[in-house]
């Protein structure tokens, strides 16, 4: 069982610190590439609270180039090797790929997170036999081109349908559902409006019975409504797990964890502290 399993045992909602490996990222840009540096930033965020650490070596943002799996592993494998030394966290892998979450399985990670759901060439074949959840999130279209006029009949059947299917493909392959956690994808294939609906309405998506993971932080969307992406990205977050997200995917630990808690605090009526 792997300790993210163990968390989400837990219902408290769990805070994931991104942690991008990549020169090109839109935050953290180009601070992390030495794998002492990036580990630093992991244990910082495991300090402020994190429950997972998300590695990414390949930019997602809407227009970025994509990477070979060579480099992206020669970026994130050291720093996942370096941080399990030093740390026990939950960590996440962000990758699509087959090849790099193959390798990457014999360093004891937890999760797979895949913006691309595990539809990419062997990647729910790995998948399956890594024994790993995964998180498996709807995006429209692909990163180069996402963000040219995303257009839904209906926003909430698509996702719905996108969902079904990809958990009957998994069930399918051996991969069962409670292994499976959902996203559906902030600022991938969406509108500003898109966005905000899902996350007004994610109640809609528990009846599948998978925990829910939503990533908000910084994102353009938050952009065009505060110049305080920070203060935004937190408020945004919380009403995430309002709506029923267990996990929430963000760049600044303390802060939303800080919010997380008095919301926890309200939620069970006693003070929740500094204790987890
Ligand atoms: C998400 C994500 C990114 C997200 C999940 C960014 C890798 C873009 N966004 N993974 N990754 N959900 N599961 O702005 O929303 O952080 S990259």
């Amino acid at each position: 069982m792997t300790r993210l399993v163990e968390l989400l045992r837990t219902d408290r909602p769990l805070v994931m610190g991104i942690l991008n490996v990549t020169p090109d990222s839109f935050s953290d840009a180009g601070q992390f590439l030495r794998p002492e540096i990036a580990v630093n930033r992991a244990l910082e965020m495991v300090r402020q609270g994190a429950d997972i650490i998300d590695i990414g070596g390949e930019s997602t943002r809407p227009g970025a180039q994509s990477v070979n799996s060579a480099l992206e592993l020669e970026r994130v494998l050291p720093v996942i090797q370096a941080l399990r030394k030093e740390s026990d966290v939950a960590i996440s892998l962000d990758t699509s790929k087959a090849a790099v979450m193959s390798s990457a399985l014999p360093h004891d990670i937890d999760l797979i997170n895949d913006v691309k759901a595990l539809q990419a060439p062997g990647a729910l074949e790995v998948a399956v036999d890594s024994g790993l959840p995964v998180c498996l999130m709807h995006m429209k279209g692909e990163p180069r081109t996402m963000q040219q006029n995303p257009h839904y009949a209906d926003l909430f059947a698509e996702l719905m349908d996108f969902f079904r299917e990809r958990l009957d493909a998994c069930q399918r392959a051996g991969l069962t559902r409670d292994r499976i956690i959902l996203d559906v994808g902030f600022g991938f294939g969406k509108t500003p409006a898109h966005n905000l609906q899902l996350i007004n309405r994610l109640e809609q998506f528990l009846v599948l019975q998978c925990p829910l993971l939503v990533g908000l932080s910084r994102k353009s969307t938050i952009g065009k409504i505060t110049e305080d992406r920070l203060t935004g990205s937190v408020a945004g977050a919380l009403a995430a797990i309002v709506h029923g997200a267990r996990i929430v995917r963000v760049h600044d630990v303390a802060e939303t964890v800080a919010a997380v808690r008095v919301w926890r605090s309200i939620q069970e009526e006693r003070l929740i502290g500094l204790e987890r």
